[in-house]
């Protein structure tokens, strides 16, 4: 008798390469504070890929992110699938060019591959352009029969609904946010520095409601988590969709917080049902009150002089406000990065950030700033929000970072805090992480021997607060500050003032989320 031969599954290894911003907040100091958690969110896009794997194949997921070595290619695996934001790209390529060489058929997906399908094929056998669960079958079938092509664009095939994502490939304990819960993909608006609408189209859609639910349940069960995060783009898109998951999110007694577009506002019937379901606070990407700069940007679906009402509106509702701006447009100058400032204090949003514009791959900003030559960088780490890589009209790259940091100082300062926040009622987490950010900033000017940026440096050119030593357009200080780039015994406000420049509202919200469901004894 001739032994039958073991049916061998095809396997597939996903990878999120490792990227300091996803472990910016997490050095070994923070890790302490922060539960032992490697990194800020869980792979969600690995871990929906892999739900939209037929059930023969064989699925890891690495999450470099996690580890404490780089991942070392091994050519165990038919396929490894890797996935890149903008930041990420430099090692993501460098792991697809190592698998590649051992003979090991690459896939490339993410935000990054889909904006640049031609770069990444030059790294890849295979780029999925935008969404996994519509082109993976795809992809697969055309690889079993040999016939794979170069790119694979998602709006060629049937949508295919969006997918849970497999938790069980991942280990919970790495993760400050585990159960990122995303209800829709896509955003209906198409501002022109937003990589969402170029890549996810405008067409927006949403998630079946049953699915979320079973999803929030699920995590409450399984992880005693009640606090979550919504990673949408604009929770808001569909109001009437939003009013039937409100509904059916009010039973399950969760707090939760999302991004969302400002025209929320029009609706108090949509915001009380949101607070009802247990909305704590939204991410409002505001970019700027000036309305020059919002043209600019294409913001074409509200008038900045309409913000005021429109987040007081909000905030009668009891939902706190996280304000994201922008700096750099060519209709900003110091003066009106200063007036933003201002603003966010006058409207009292609770927290705010204030990123430097990046051009990134596939945004009219890039197309308009390549065709006319003003992309001066293109190495892809330093896409983050604290960088200068293109050239500014109305300031200087030194100008704009000491503009940035001048806000984060004033927008964080005690006296600022203390005329948002007040005393009473107690805003614990919003009152802990001003004082850490204003304490980061002071510690690492003072380590400097620097005085802290403020915008009254601007009237005085010659004044020591200039005295920059590290050049603007290519700041080393936050990215190398992550586990593997700093000593695990600097300061932790260190990591505090240089986590500020580069986080994004998501950043901060998840480090509350995180504490407030350890609270509960995840
Ligand atoms: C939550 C979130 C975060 C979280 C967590 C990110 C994470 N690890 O998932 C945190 C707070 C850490 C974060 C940080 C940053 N973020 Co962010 N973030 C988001 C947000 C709102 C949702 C991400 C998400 O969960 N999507 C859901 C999953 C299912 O989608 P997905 O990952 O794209 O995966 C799908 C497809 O792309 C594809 N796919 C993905 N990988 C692969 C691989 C293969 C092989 C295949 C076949 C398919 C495939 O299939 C998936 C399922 O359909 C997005 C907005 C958005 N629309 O994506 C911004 C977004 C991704 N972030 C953005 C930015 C700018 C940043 C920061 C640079 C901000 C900053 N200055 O710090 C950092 C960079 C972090 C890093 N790792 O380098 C930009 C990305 C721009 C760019 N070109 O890279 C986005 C698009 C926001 C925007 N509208 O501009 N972010
Ligand atoms: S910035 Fe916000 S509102 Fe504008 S296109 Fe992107 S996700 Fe939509």
């Amino acid at each position: 008798m001739i032994a039958a031969e073991p049916i061998q599954r095809p396997r597939i290894r996903f990878i999120n390469p490792n990227s300091k911003l996803s472990t910016i907040t997490m050095p070994e100091l923070i890790r302490h504070m922060t539960f032992t958690r490697k990194a800020i969110f869980m792979p969600t896009g690995l871990a929906v890929c892999a739900a939209a794997m037929p059930s023969e194949w064989e699925v890891e997921i690495i999450d470099e992110c996690t580890r404490d070595h780089p991942h070392v290619p091994d050519a165990d695996v038919d396929i490894v699938g890797i996935s890149a934001m903008t930041t990420q790209a430099n090692r993501a390529y460098e792991l697809a060019d190592a698998y590649r060489r051992m003979g090991v058929t690459v896939f490339m997906g993410g935000i990054h591959p889909s904006a640049l399908p031609e770069e990444a094929r030059r790294h890849a056998d295979a780029v999925c352009c935008g969404d996994g669960e519509t082109c993976l079958p795809h992809m697969l079938a055309d690889w079993k029969r040999g016939a794979l092509r170069p790119v694979y664009d998602w709006t060629e095939f049937p949508t295919a609904p969006i997918a849970t994502p497999r938790k069980d490939l991942l280990d919970p304990r790495d993760y400050l946010i585990f159960n990122p819960i995303q209800t829709t993909r896509g955003c209906p608006h198409n501002c022109n520095f937003c990589t969402t609408p170029g890549v996810f189209g405008r067409k927006f859609r949403q998630r079946r409601i049953a699915d979320i639910v079973e999803e929030i349940r699920e995590a409450k069960e399984r992880f005693r988590s009640w606090v979550f995060i919504f990673a949408d783009d604009d929770f808001g898109g569909n109001h009437k969709w939003a009013l039937e998951l409100c509904a059916a999110l009010e039973p399950l007694g969760i707090r939760w917080a999302s991004q969302c577009d400002i025209l929320i506002s029009n609706n108090d019937k949509l915001l009380a049902a949101m607070r009802r379901s247990g909305c704590v606070g939204l991410i409002l990407g505001l970019e700027s009150p000036n309305q020059a700069t919002l043209t600019e940007a294409g913001k074409r679906y509200v008038a900045s002089d309409s913000y005021e009402w429109r987040i007081r509106r909000i905030l009668s509702h009891g939902i706190k406000l996280w304000g994201a701006f922008i700096f750099g447009f060519d209709t900003d100058d110091w003066h009106s990065c200063r007036d933003t400032v201002r603003f966010a204090q006058r409207c009292e949003l609770s927290m705010a950030c204030f990123p430097i514009l990046t051009p990134y791959p596939g945004t009219g900003v890039w197309h308009d700033y390549q065709s006319s030559g003003r992309i001066v960088c293109e190495d892809w780490e330093r896409y983050n929000g604290a960088s200068v890589v293109y050239e500014p009209k109305r300031m200087t790259a030194q100008q704009l970072c000491h503009a940035q940091m001048a806000a984060f100082a004033e927008f964080y300062s005690f006296r600022s805090a203390f005329r948002r926040l007040r005393l009473w009622p107690v805003k614990k987490y919003a009152w802990l992480a001003h004082l850490a950010i204003e304490r980061g900033i002071r510690h690492y000017y003072g380590k400097r021997g620097r005085r802290i940026p403020s915008f009254a440096d601007f009237l005085h050119p010659d004044s020591l607060a200039w005295d920059h030593r590290e050049s603007c357009a290519a700041p080393v200080e936050p990215t190398a500050a992550n586990t593997r780039g700093l000593a695990s015994d600097a300061p932790a406000e260190q990591f505090v003032a240089e986590a500020a420049r580069v986080s994004d509202p998501y950043h901060q919200a998840s480090l509350v989320v995180a504490d407030l469901n350890a609270r509960r004894g995840t």
